[in-house]
């Protein structure tokens, strides 16, 4: 395997790290032990929300900054944590006054800003189950998803309320309130929906966190598979022995950190190691709400001395294209530990890190599924570049080939390809994927949970990815399924079929590009791309659209009439077509 090691990260900042001995880790810990560091709730009940903001405002840490929140031409706004707590606990009791019950859903369709932590958090101590939505999400994507999350309560704002919800709202009818976050000046909240902070004026601060139990679902995180509907991924309460686990281990958080998770919180990252780990470990931390600005990152890692970073290689890789001059133009003097996640790192990127900031990013892996961080590179050991690290104490993975007989085999030797799997039990572990049993009961295969990816191991346990083992495209670190695209295209008065695969990119991974055929009489035009693609944009959104249409005479199918999207991947890459005997038409 090629690798060179990076042993001494050159920083300025240098502190003992909170995983001091990974092995001497990986021998002793146990999950009770991690449960155990927990505040916890009498009756053994346990709640994340509790344990983000509650405990550190009811004690020495009430003043201590929680939440910096930045914007351009703007002054910092600042909440500490007992401004976070009762600003959550008012939210627990608008969630009360809406007659809102323990488990029913509350989702947030809102760009980085206050309200939707304070969502988050009151929605957790109300004993609701919180599901975000990706605020760059289209209308068609956001009633998937509030549909078959039967949501009850959303919280956006007036201006996604009127392009994203408002055409779409007659067909939500579990939809009851739209808590909608007025932009200053635009004049009252929109018909059908209730002003949120009028909501909030008149609640009381003071709330009985729910004393849920570790098992109570907590987060319901959309996800995307290579067919069918969003996969509705359930977290228990639990999930916080993890978050907490993983966040002193692998981002190595400490007190007085100023920690900077950039992942938007309309996906998992965003509230697992944007909202709650940090809080849960007391940590003050910066939420930019502004978009990716090279200068501005720099600026901000710089000015408000940011000590742990964790970021994602599309970001990094912007940053690596701006030019590392730039990087170099400002100092870091508290930075002392980087991290990335999402898509595969590539070596160059975390070499680039030393040269722009003396100190390596270290990879690490996980999913909306596991909840947690459950490969990494730590800070106590060297960084492989290239690899995503060792699995974190308390997890066993493996790399195994599922048989169809329900079983799976571990591979034979180091540096074998499979899928890679882990064995359940971790506390984040997803608990279900909401209405499908079946489907979530098909992610496991003889007592491994598969996680869709492929990578192989070498010869001293570090993972390396190789694919996905599936059709799902992860571009700019979002996951996109290629069967949500596809259905959107179908419904342009003029498009019959539709294939979508990732293409590679250099900054965003992969790009989708869809391949369409027309229906008959219709003919390929520029004008009728570019009408394809506006409508797929409008109804998507941005970040889901394909980047590229091209049209097709006729897609492969199987003979069953299924797009062969491996087949359109072969020949888009110039790679082998590999077995087409279900090709239809084939001999
Ligand atoms: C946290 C998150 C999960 C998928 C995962 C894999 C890819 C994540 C990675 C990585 C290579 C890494 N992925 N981390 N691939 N190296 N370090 O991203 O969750 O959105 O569910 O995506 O992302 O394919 O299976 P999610």
């Amino acid at each position: 395997m090629e690798w060179s090691p990076i042993a001494k990260p050159r920083g300025a900042v240098r502190r003992e790290p909170c995983l001091k001995d990974y092995e001497e880790a990986r021998r002793t810990f146990s999950w009770d032990q991690a449960a155990a560091q927990l505040a916890g709730l009498p009756g053994g009940a346990l709640n994340i929300a509790y344990e983000s903001v509650d405990r550190h405002a009811s004690g020495a840490a009430r003043d201590r900054l929680a939440i910096r929140f930045l914007a351009q031409g703007a002054d910092p706004h600042d909440l500490t944590f007992g401004e976070l707590s009762a600003a959550s606990h008012r939210f627990a009791n608008v969630l009360k006054q809406l007659g809102v019950k323990r488990g029913e859903r509350v989702a947030t369709l809102m760009g980085r800003v206050p309200a939707l932590y304070t969502t988050v958090l009151g929605t957790l101590a109300a004993g609701a189950v919180y599901c975000p939505l990706f605020s760059a999400f289209g209308p068609e994507p956001v009633k998937a998803r509030l549909g078959l999350g039967a949501v009850r309560v959303l919280v956006t704002t007036d201006l996604f309320y009127r392009r994203k919800v408002a055409p779409i709202r007659a067909e939500l009818p579990d939809l009851r309130h739209v808590l909608v976050v007025r932009t200053p000046g635009a004049g009252d909240v929109p018909e059908g929906t209730t002003d949120f902070d009028e909501l909030m004026r008149t609640a009381s601060p003071e709330y009985e966190v729910a004393r849920t139990s570790p098992e109570d679902y907590a987060l319901l995180h959309f996800t995307s598979g290579t067919t069918g509907k969003p996969k509705g991924v359930l977290h228990a309460h639990a999930a916080i022995v993890a978050h907490v686990a993983t966040a002193r281990w692998v981002l190595d958080l400490q007190d007085d950190d100023v920690y900077w998770c950039t992942a938007d919180p309309g996906w998992v990252t965003g509230i697992s190691y944007g909202v709650v780990a940090p809080l849960a470990c007391g940590v003050g931390m910066i939420v930019d709400r502004e978009e990716f600005d090279a200068p501005r990152w720099y600026e901000i890692l710089d000015t408000q001395r940011v000590t742990v970073w964790y970021t994602a290689p599309t970001a990094i890789r912007m940053l690596m294209k701006a030019g590392v001059e730039l990087a170099k133009a400002r100092q870091y003097p508290s930075l002392r530990h980087l991290a990335s996640v999402g898509e595969p790192l590539n070596p160059e990127a975390v070499v680039w890190g030393v040269e722009a900031f003396g100190l390596p990013f270290h990879d690490t892996w996980w999913q909306t599924e596991t909840g947690a961080i459950m490969i990494a590179n730590y800070p106590c050991m060297e960084v492989r570049p290239g690899s995503m690290g060792r699995p974190v104490p308390g997890v066993e993975a493996g790399i195994v080939h599922p048989r169809d007989d329900g079983g799976a085999d571990e591979v034979a030797q180091p540096d074998e390809v499979g899928e890679l799997a882990l064995r359940p039990g971790w506390p984040s572990m997803f608990r279900g994927y909401l209405n499908e049993d079946e489907r979530y009961r098909k992610c496991f295969r003889g007592g491994w949970y598969l996680s869709g990816d492929l990578a192989k191991r070498d010869a001293d346990g570090y993972y390396w990815f190789v694919g996905r083992a599936d059709d799902v495209i992860k571009a700019a670190g979002h996951l996109i399924s290629p069967f949500e695209v596809e259905s959107v295209l179908m419904t342009h008065p003029s498009v019959s079929q539709a294939g979508v695969i990732g293409v590679p990119d250099p900054v965003a991974g992969s790009a989708v590009k869809a391949f369409v055929e027309l229906k008959a009489g219709q003919s390929a035009s520029e004008a009728l791309r570019k009408d394809i693609l506006a409508h797929a944009r409008r109804q998507l959104g941005v970040a889901v659209a394909p980047r590229e249409i091209a049209f097709s005479e006729q897609l492969p199918r199987t003979r069953s009439g299924k797009i062969m999207r491996r087949l359109l991947r072969a020949r888009e890459l110039g790679l082998p077509e590999g077995d087409l005997s279900t090709l239809e038409g084939a001999p």
